[in-house]
């Protein structure tokens, strides 16, 4: 079962930790500001190495100041109304998150914002349905898969998907 729950991401004490990133890794707003003011500069240093990262693809480095040891750095799309490859892109993010997890070999919890939901614009119920059908796809070879949700509406939308409805 998925783990749905509010909070911010960067307190999490999981093994790893999925950031909402842009192609650049050089850090933003959202998620991802607040995931490098946690990790310290030294993310930025990492990641910026691993720079550009496509859309649909994700990179991953250590978390350095968060509890989290890892970051997956993922980039989603960018919302043009649904006909340019969005739903693709977006679970080619999360399906690539994983693979670096399972990749990494000692990575047993890993927890996921609502990826392109914010700045990115995507809608947040199309997004959520892809979200949790690839995180149930993968969950068995995890200890425990979190979906991390900072407002109260995507924490509804999850739940009730989760619940069939
Ligand atoms: N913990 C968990 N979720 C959060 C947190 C947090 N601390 N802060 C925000 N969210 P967004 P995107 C939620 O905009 O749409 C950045 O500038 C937020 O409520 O962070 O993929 C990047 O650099 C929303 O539900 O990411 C990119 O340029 C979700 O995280 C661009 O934004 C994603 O919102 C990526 O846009």
């Amino acid at each position: 079962m998925i783990d749905i729950i509010r909070a911010d991401i960067t307190t999490l004490d999981v093994d790893a930790i999925v950031n909402a990133a842009n192609s650049s890794l050089a850090g933003g707003g959202g998620v991802d500001g607040a995931i490098h003011r946690a990790a310290g500069p030294e993310l930025a240093q990492a990641a910026t190495r691993l720079a550009p990262c496509p859309t649909g693809d994700a990179v991953i480095t250590p978390g350095f100041r968060l509890a989290a040891r890892f970051v997956i750095h993922a980039v989603g799309p960018v919302w043009h109304g649904g006909t340019h490859g969005e739903a693709a892109l977006l679970r080619r993010a999360y399906e690539r998150s994983f693979a670096l997890a399972a990749g990494e070999g000692s990575i047993a919890s890993i927890a996921f914002p609502a990826i392109s939901t914010g700045v990115y614009g995507y809608p947040k119920r199309d997004a959520a349905e892809i979200a949790l059908e690839v995180m149930r796809a993968h969950e068995v070879r995890f200890d425990r898969v979190v979906a991390c949700l900072f407002d109260e509406e995507s924490v509804r939308i999850y739940q009730e998907l989760q619940s069939g409805e």
